[in-house]
């Protein structure tokens, strides 16, 4: 799914270029490790359990998304189970990925 808030296309094609140059440098495949990892910290606004999906109004996360509520899937997926509106998390995101929260961790 296409992120609906990218700014330019320019942006775009550099990430894209850098995943090809990667993808010929090294057979790892393990694409998390080579990519820029950003601290994501957000209030869920809404959970979708039958979707898997959780609603997140995130705080500025500079080079990854401005503040915005967008939908995630979670991973772990099991922390799904101990979210609900109101509640603060904290999770890892990478650089062109914006559909899931990665380390998802419920702020006390
Ligand atoms: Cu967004």
């Amino acid at each position: 799914m296409r992120h609906p808030h990218l700014r330019s296309s320019g942006t775009l094609g550099a990430l894209l270029i850098g995943l090809l140059l990667t993808g010929c440098a090294s057979d790892q495949g393990a694409q998390d490790a080579e990519r820029p990892s950003f601290a994501f910290s957000g209030t869920v606004e809404r959970v979708d359990s039958a979707a898997r999906t959780v609603s997140v109004t995130n705080e500025d996360v500079p080079g990854w998304m401005a503040p915005m509520t967008m939908s995630y899937a979670v991973d772990p997926a099991a922390v799904l189970d101990q979210l609900t509106p109101g509640v603060r998390v904290r999770a890892t995101v990478y650089g062109g990925d914006f559909s899931t929260l990665y380390g998802v961790e419920v702020v006390p």
